[in-house]
């Protein structure tokens, strides 16, 4: 039996000089969560006796991630970024803060500086031969009041499941808006139904994945952030109903109350009215934004976010 390291006073000292402990330079706050993350990490090693080979082979898996830019996609896929949400969701109810609509993740897709549109939008380029979908609702108070002017900021993917600006072979800003609600807080739009999204299969998340026997498929999903002076920055998601992966996201995303009825629209005179030839689908869903005032937290996104050039 070899003798246990990490908890040794040697092994101690050697850590509080790793993480800075020993001088008076640097940031108090990263020397803590770094000597915490090596202590957990050197017992980790030790405990599960983890080989050299392994060992390295992490490291290179963690440069593969930063190669591609997968670091943001596999943390949702470990359910991290659920995880955050959770402790956003404990902390708020442990201030009796009552939640409008529910949040969830953000996850790595988002662009800033979509175009901005009063009332009404057109997410789509008309290139993408998916089902019309018409979407709207308002955003109100948790009061059920109408929030005039607040900002819906919608993304979402095409049908084969990719986003424009990672997907380049879409045009900029493909299915994605920043929409003002009107004087009564309703926003609408148009697009185009979205598929699920998987993770790269030859990427370094799904070459995880794989290794734990999952998939990294996520049920198809419309993202928001919702915004308005005075309230709390919501982002959150709605899903498809009635995909395969609803309950069953390698993102751990899906909630309750972010499934809204999509209702197929086959009615002769509907489509007509909508200047179409073909049925479409629709969806209403309205948000409900959490005072400000009321938070208990900071829950203004954080993310390192892409701008298009
Ligand atoms: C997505 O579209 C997404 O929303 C998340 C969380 C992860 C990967 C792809
Ligand atoms: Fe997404």
């Amino acid at each position: 039996m070899v003798k246990k390291l990490a908890n040794t006073d040697e092994m101690k000292k050697f850590i509080n000089i790793v993480s800075g402990m020993t001088n008076d330079k640097g940031n108090p706050r990263v020397k803590k969560i770094v000597h915490r993350v090596v202590t957990d990490l050197f017992n980790t090693i030790e405990d599960l006796d983890v080989t050299p080979d392994e060992f390295w082979a992490a490291v290179d898996y963690f440069n593969d991630l930063g190669q591609v830019m997968e670091a943001g996609l596999l943390t949702p896929g470990l359910g991290l970024e659920h995880f955050i949400d959770l402790r956003l969701d404990a902390k708020d109810e442990a201030a009796g803060v009552t939640q409008g609509t529910p949040r969830t993740i953000e996850g790595p897709l988002y662009v800033a500086n979509a175009p901005l549109v009063k009332g009404t939008a057109r997410l789509d380029d008309g290139t993408d031969t998916g089902d019309v979908l018409f979407m709207s609702g308002v955003v109100r108070d948790l009061g059920g009041k109408p929030v005039a002017g607040a900002i819906v900021d919608v993304w979402h993917a095409n049908t084969k499941g990719l986003y424009s600006f990672f997907d380049k072979t879409q045009s900029k800003y493909n299915l994605r808006r920043r929409i003002e609600a009107d004087a009564n807080g309703r926003y609408e739009f148009r697009t185009i139904v979205p598929a699920g999204y998987g993770c790269p299969p030859d990427g370094p998340t799904q070459r995880l994945l794989n290794a734990l026997g999952r998939h990294g498929q996520r049920p198809a999903h419309i993202h928001f952030f919702v915004s308005a002076p005075g309230y709390r920055h919501l982002t959150t998601q709605i899903n498809i109903a009635g995909d395969k992966f609803l309950y069953d996201d390698f993102a751990f995303a899906t909630r309750e109350g972010l499934i809204p009825e999509i209702v197929h629209q086959s009615d002769a005179n509907k489509i007509k009215e909508k200047g179409l030839n073909t049925p479409f689908d629709e969806i209403e869903f309205d948000f409900a934004l959490t005072p400000a005032s009321t938070a208990a937290l900071d829950d203004t996104v954080h993310r390192r976010r892409v701008e298009a050039a």
